[in-house]
């Protein structure tokens, strides 16, 4: 029994000695500690030895364990440690390298455009004000002369999310808000930035989400040579000194009377060409007069005061002025796009 055991101390430690990964170390020692192992067997026949040798035979039968375990366990330890000297070296990274180079941002050209706007009209003495983007019902339509079942509020037309609340489809709500914040102090002197959402279609020059800036002025004698001098020196500002610009009779129900405004083509300067389609003059805003139900539900008197109010689509602005040719390159964000109005 004693030589048995020793010999199968003997095969366990050379049969260790040929082990080379990990899971033939655990196969290992399933085979010789396991419940089905010699050794295990083994133990079990021990009650048929004589009491003299029981304690004799059970000595060396645990010396012969704890020296298999211990051979399997140094093993594992050996396997661990090249383990993790492998891990080191494929790891190892060149400090002396030189680093990579950051790669260097731009300012999207719609916020740069905004952000031109918004320095022109500040010189001119207007502050900027913002606000929600889901609007609700009253501030987007109804407080702008546009009652429930106008055809200019289609369901169809716009984003609602409940039956109060909606995307709003202009920036207008924001100067609703301002007007009924100043409690019928004047001046109101400001202008409106932000996105605007409609239900359209996207096209080339159709956008569902698009970027707005409205302009609203309210004060004692405001007329409609305040708005074209307004306009004009923006224009002038934006596109070059000698640019011009004309006003045609519209219609929108928040303005009366109302106006669309052209600028003279900044691309050929107003002799003709594929942008202004040989007209010389480009659509760039829509304009008027505060309809005096807008002015009265927002708290100030028609008889007393008077408004004029503007809003512009600023990547028509963009498209017009960079020769762009599909509104959606503005929101696919491919950087060969947006590389090209890194500022110097
Ligand atoms: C366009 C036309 C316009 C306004 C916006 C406005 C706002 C208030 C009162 C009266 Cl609170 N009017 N805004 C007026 C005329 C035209 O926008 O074509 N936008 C892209």
């Amino acid at each position: 029994m004693k030589e048995k055991l020793q010999a199968l101390k003997q095969e366990a430690l050379e049969q260790l000695q040929q082990v080379d990964s990990l899971a033939a170390l655990n196969d290992l020692r399933v085979k010789y500690l396991g419940k089905k192992g010699p050794l295990t067997e083994i133990l079990r026949g021990m009650g048929a030895l004589s009491a003299e040798e029981r304690p004799i035979i059970g000595q060396v039968a645990n010396e012969v364990r704890g020296a298999i375990e211990s051979g399997i366990q140094e093993k594992q330890a050996q396997f661990e440690r090249a383990e993790t000297e492998k891990r080191l070296r494929s790891e190892t990274i060149d400090v002396t390298l030189p680093g990579r180079k950051p790669k260097k941002g731009a300012v999207h050209p719609l916020s740069k455009i905004v952000e031109d706007i918004e320095e022109i009209f500040l010189g001119m003495g207007f502050k900027i004000e913002e606000g929600p983007e889901v609007e609700q019902d009253y501030f987007n339509f109804e407080a702008l002369n546009l009652p429930k079942n106008h055809p200019a509020r289609d369901m169809q037309d716009s984003f609602y999310l409940t039956e109060e609340l909606l995307m709003r489809t202009h920036t207008s709500p924001v100067q609703v808000r301002t007007m009924e914040r100043m409690q019928g102090e004047v001046p109101v002197k400001i202008i409106c930035p932000g996105r605007v959402y409609r239900r359209d279609d996207d096209d080339a020059t159709h956008s569902h989400m698009f970027t707005q800036i409205e302009g609203l002025v309210i004060d004692e004698h405001i007329r409609m040579s305040d708005l074209k001098g307004t306009l004009l020196q923006f224009v002038q500002e934006m596109f070059g000194a000698d640019t011009q610009i004309r006003m045609r009779p519209s219609f929108f129900p928040f303005t009366e009377p109302s106006a669309e405004v052209d600028v003279s083509c900044m691309i050929c300067r107003g002799s003709g060409c594929r942008v202004c389609k040989q007209t010389g003059w480009l659509e760039i805003l829509g304009s008027g007069m505060v309809h005096p139900r807008v002015l009265e539900m927002s708290g100030y008197d028609p008889k007393k005061y008077s408004g004029f109010a503007f809003g512009m689509g600023v990547e028509r602005i963009a498209m017009l002025k960079y020769g762009i040719e599909d509104i959606r390159h503005f929101y696919t964000n491919d950087v060969r796009f947006l590389n090209q109005f890194v500022r110097a």
